[in-house]
């Protein structure tokens, strides 16, 4: 069994000062970097938006942020413009160490989301990083990040539903927690099997 760190999205726009700052989100920097050196594997994502996509409320005119709309492939909550494609908010923030093996980024298809770093939010079309895990041998997944009720949350229930051993380190998360989002994504990943 060989152990791979996850690290969701800890980036700019969801730390405070960022368009969608999670609370607290700059504190888990100094923890994932301690926890680095303990695992065979590091991959860090990067939500990664071209300006103008569809999760954005300023996309949809007369619409506001926080508000969900239907889309082609389901209900999706609407935000503020962030983590825009070479911007500084979709930079990793500057103090987390980023010598991992992967950077994997989602989100890039203007007409559809993508929370989790294994599917987009049509929950079929792979990211490509399944394959990667697989093909190293990777079957043991620690993830931390931003935010525990959305990125974090999509992409644990995924990879336990892909048949991977998953856990979320909850000192090295933060929530974003609207309309109870944190209680019900910590549900879901136990239900499915994540260890929390
Ligand atoms: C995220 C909302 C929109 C996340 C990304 O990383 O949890 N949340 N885009
Ligand atoms: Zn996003």
């Amino acid at each position: 069994m060989t152990k791979a760190l996850i690290v969701i999205d800890v980036q700019n726009d969801f730390c405070p000062g960022g368009a969608l700052a999670v609370p607290g989100g700059d504190e888990i920097v100094p923890r994932i970097n301690a926890m680095i050196d303990g695992f065979d594997a590091v991959v860090l994502t990067q939500d990664w938006h071209p300006a103008g996509h569809g999760s954005f409320a300023s996309t949809h005119p007369g619409s506001d942020p926080y508000q969900t709309m239907e889309m082609a492939y389901g209900p999706q909550i609407l935000w503020p413009d962030h983590c825009v494609q070479g911007s500084p908010g979709a930079a990793f923030h500057p103090g987390l160490r980023t010598d991992g093996d992967l950077i994997l980024r989602k989100g890039f298809r203007r007409d559809i989301d993508s929370y989790s770093a294994f599917f987009e939010n049509d929950r079929s079309t792979p990211t490509g990083l399944d394959g990667y895990l697989r093909s190293r041998d990777l079957t043991d997944l620690t993830l931390v990040g931003l935010a525990t009720d959305f990125c974090v949350h999509y992409s644990a229930v995924d990879a336990a539903r892909l048949g991977y051993s998953v856990g979320v380190d909850m000192t090295a998360c933060r929530a974003i927690d609207m309309d109870g989002s944190l209680d019900s994504a910590l549900a879901s990943m136990r239900d499915a099997g994540v260890r929390i």
